[in-house]
C-alpha cells in the first residue's frame, strides 16, 4: 500500500508543469535601533524575524541599490524600487537597521557562479545549507561570490539579508538569472502527500506513546 502511494505521488510530480517566469517571495522586518550590532550580526538579524513580517512583496529579480546615488537609506519603497507596487504592509520611511528573506526556487548548473553585492550582511542558503555568507557591516560594492559545485538541478532558495546600523544600503545579486517556478503539486499529489505525511505523523505519535 505505502509503495503504491509513492508511486502514484511521483508521476503526479513528474507530469506537473515545468519553468516559467518566476519571482521570489519578499518579506521585510524593521528592527529596533542598536539591535543588530554584533558580533554575530546573522543571528540577531535572523532574530528580529520571529514575528509577522512588517511588509511582503514581490521580488522580481533581488537586486537593488544599484545606482550610487541609491545607496542613501530610504524608506522600503525607495529601496524596492521597481518591485514597490507589489508591497503588503507598513512601509518604513526609513529601513535603517531592518531584516528582508527571499525565499523561492532556482536552477543551477556544476560551476554557476553566483554573485552577492551586499551593505550589509546576507546568508544565502541553497537546497537547505549555507552557501555563501558575509556576517558583518560592510560598504557599498563588497562582493562575495561562489561557484555552485553540486549537481545540475533545482534547489530551493532562501536569502537573508539585513541593513545594520550605518547609513547606506545596496543588495545586488544574479540570483534573478538562476529563478524558477517551484514545480506545482497536482491536487492529487498534494492529498497523496498530506496522507502520507499524516501517516508519518501517527507513527511518530505511536512512537512516542
Ligand atoms: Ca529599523
Ligand atoms: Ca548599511
Amino acid at each position: 500500500m505505502r509503495k503504491y502511494l509513492i508511486a502514484v505521488a511521483t508521476i503526479g510530480c513528474m507530469t506537473a508543469g515545468g519553468a516559467s517566469a518566476a519571482t521570489f517571495n519578499g518579506e521585510f522586518w524593521d528592527a529596533p535601533a542598536n539591535s543588530i550590532d554584533g558580533p554575530d550580526f546573522l543571528s540577531q538579524a535572523i532574530a528580529q524575524a520571529a514575528g509577522a513580517p512588517t511588509a511582503t512583496f514581490t521580488s522580481t529579480a533581488l537586486s537593488y541599490g544599484n545606482a550610487g546615488a541609491n545607496w542613501a537609506i530610504g524608506s522600503l519603497s525607495d529601496f524596492l524600487a521597481a518591485d514597490a507596487g507589489s508591497i503588503v504592509g507598513t512601509n518604513p520611511a526609513n529601513i535603517q537597521e531592518s531584516v528582508f528573506r527571499f525565499t523561492g526556487f532556482v536552477s543551477l548548473n556544476t560551476g554557476d557562479n553566483i554573485s552577492v553585492t551586499s551593505d550589509d550582511g546576507f546568508r544565502l542558503i541553497i537546497d537547505g545549507n549555507t552557501f555563501l555568507e558575509y556576517n558583518g557591516i560592510r560598504a557599498p560594492g563588497s562582493n562575495s561570490n561562489a561557484n555552485w559545485a553540486g549537481p545540475a538541478g533545482t534547489y530551493s532558495m532562501t536569502m537573508w539579508f539585513f541593513e545594520g546600523n550605518v547609513t547606506q544600503v545596496q543588495l545586488l545579486s544574479n540570483l534573478g538569472d538562476y529563478a524558477v517556478a517551484p514545480v506545482p503539486v497536482p491536487a492529487a499529489g498534494l492529498l497523496l502527500l498530506t496522507g502520507l505525511g499524516g501517516m508519518a505523523a501517527l507513527r511518530r505519535r505511536r512512537k512516542a506513546a
